[in-house]
């Protein structure tokens, strides 16, 4: 796939643990570009989340996205977003402590609670570029997916 850039997310709870979370992120190759720490209004997690609306977790997971600070990375390496998501493992932390003990939700996610998986991911490249102007809409879209004006965290 080439390099990539992805959107990854410290979520809440998880917060306290960054600095583990961000060794994971370069010990599996990925540069971090920009690095951001957020409160989240319940209008911009709405936004974020707005494909789950009217789930019936969609209350839930807001509230928990507005509780803390939350940490928006733009990731950059080879094929960054299906690798990234692989590093993240199983979207329920209960399955991903069954099939994926190293993943990062197995790890730092809450596995009773559904929505507190402790890290994020975009889904898809279409997904990574809406996620990254969401987070970081001082970034031209370009510098944002080329890294031309952007600072690296090495
Ligand atoms: O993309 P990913 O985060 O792996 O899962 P999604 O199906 O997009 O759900 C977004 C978010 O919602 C998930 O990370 C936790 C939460 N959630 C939940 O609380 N309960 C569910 N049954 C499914 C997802
Ligand atoms: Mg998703």
């Amino acid at each position: 796939a080439g390099v990539q850039r992805t959107l990854a997310l410290i979520k809440p709870d998880a917060v306290n643990r960054a600095a583990e979370i961000e060794k994971v992120i370069t010990e599996e190759g990925f540069t971090i570009v920009e690095r951001r720490q957020v409160t989240l209004s319940q209008a911009d997690a709405e936004t974020f989340y707005a494909e789950h609306k009217g789930k019936p977790f969609f209350e839930t997971l807001i509230e928990y996205m507005t509780s803390g600070d939350v940490i928006a990375f733009i990731l950059s390496g080879d094929d960054a977003v299906a690798r990234w998501r692989q590093v993240l493992g199983p979207t329920k932390v209960s399955v991903a402590r069954q099939e994926a003990p190293s993943s990062l939700r197995a790890r730092f996610g809450d596995p009773g609670n559904d929505s507190k998986n402790g890290t994020h991911g975009s889904d898809s490249l279409t997904s990574a570029q809406r996620e990254i102007k969401f987070f970081f809409p001082d970034l031209t879209l370009e510098a944002a997916l080329t890294g031309e004006g952007a600072k690296e965290y090495l």
